[in-house]
């Protein structure tokens, strides 16, 4: 198993020398694995690269790429790539340069993908997890990015810890059907938006208790700055991305059953203005939104699974029978409705229909007859 560590630096003067040589010795114990060090360098302004072209002289299976200042996303993009195309790795294990995940913790992310998982996640969340040292800030500051936005308005539940950048990532299969070239995160939203395209490729996931600690030398990258402020506001919008593109199908399914709602309420107005009674009306007005429903679904919600051609005029004809049943559904719930409440209710009437009974009726009805996958 070749494993590239990936270390991405900015200012690291203090620690890549260091950090280097922890990896080189841990990787003695273990001369089953093959180990590349890759450091990805934004043109510290400290020396950082001149120190690791030094150890290069040392080490042959140390690699340093150096680039202009993009921030820690754009890195870790360029070091994933690399290790895919160019070192050939089968695993990679990104680590900051820091020390505040212990380089001595590799072979434990390592022993898992060997036991068959695809991502194997060091975690500050796990019964056996320590974090050493934080204050109040960070503290929140990760709570807030964590808890709220990854788990909650994300909706990445493979693992609990999503912002760190120790890990280890199986490429075959799984790091490289990850579309890194059309990743734009500059900043740590990287960390929660990789794991979301890895949990795409159907990755078999894996956390493992470790202690965190604060960086004992050099400067931390974090602090009120226009970076901050910047990758603050892409880790919300990363967020918001993920849960859209993960319930997409739903989204949009709503927003066309809105416009087909519109369209029923104002043919239904036109057939009582007309003098219809409120289920008919209500009837023509839900035939009308079942046909809309039907072209704009086919279109946009289910285009992956899109219908043309002949097949597509034999499908609106099943599509209305299926939805012969909300029209009745809507019919008789406002026909007995009005008989109770009086027919001046016909509009919230087919309002609770929709709602409750139509809705989840037709997605069902859809997805197991119009729409299937497998034909
Ligand atoms: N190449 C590159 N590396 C970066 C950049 N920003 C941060 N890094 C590196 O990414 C790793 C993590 O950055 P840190 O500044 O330690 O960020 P942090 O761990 O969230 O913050 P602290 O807890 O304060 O240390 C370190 O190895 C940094 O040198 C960047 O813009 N480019
Ligand atoms: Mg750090």
């Amino acid at each position: 198993m070749k494993i590239v560590h990936i270390i991405p630096t900015y200012n690291e003067k203090e620690n890549i020398g260091q950090m280097i040589e922890a990896i080189e010795k841990i990787g003695k114990h273990f001369p089953k694995w093959r180990n590349e060090i890759l450091v990805v360098d934004d043109e510290s302004p400290d020396g950082t690269s001149g120190i690791v072209k030094k150890y290069k002289q040392k080490y042959h299976n140390l690699h340093l790429l150096t680039k202009k200042k993009e921030g820690l996303g754009k890195a870790l993009i360029k070091g994933y790539q690399h290790a895919i195309t160019n070192l050939k790795g089968d695993v990679v294990i990104p680590n900051d340069a820091d020390f505040q995940w212990n380089p001595d913790d590799y072979p434990k992310l390592a022993k898992k993908i060997e036991e068959g998982f695809d991502v194997v996640v060091a975690s500050r969340h796990l019964p056996g997890s320590k974090i050493i040292g934080w204050n109040w800030f960070r503290k929140l500051n990760h709570n807030i990015s964590n808890s709220i936005l990854a788990w909650w308005v994300a909706g990445v539940h493979e693992v609990k810890d999503h912002a760190g950048n120790f890990k280890a990532i199986k490429i075959s299969g799984f790091l490289d059907k990850v579309p890194l070239g059309k990743m734009q995160n500059a900043g740590f939203s990287f960390q929660l938006h990789i794991l979301y395209e890895l949990s795409k490729t159907g990755a078999k996931f894996a956390e493992v208790p470790v202690t965190f600690q604060e960086r004992k030398l050099g400067k931390s990258k974090i602090g009120f700055n226009r970076y901050y402020i910047r990758d603050i506001f892409e880790y919300i919008k990363s967020s918001i991305l993920i849960r859209i593109d993960r319930n997409a199908n739903l989204f949009k399914y709503i927003l066309v059953g809105g416009v087909g709602f519109v369209i029923q309420t104002i043919i239904a107005k036109i057939g009582i203005t007309f003098l219809m009674t409120p289920d008919n009306a209500v009837a023509i007005g839900a035939e009308s939104a079942i046909i809309s429903n039907f072209f704009f679904n086919n279109i946009w919600t289910f285009s992956h699974k899109r219908i043309t051609g002949i097949k597509l005029i034999k499908k609106f004809f099943e599509f209305n029978l299926v939805s012969f049943g909300s029209i009745i559904i809507q019919k008789e719930f406002v026909r007995i409705g009005s008989i109770y409440f009086g027919s001046e209710y016909w509009f919230v009437l087919m309002i609770i229909s929709i709602v409750f009974l139509v809705i989840p009726y037709s997605y069902f009805m859809y997805n197991r007859f119009i729409w299937k996958t497998h034909k």
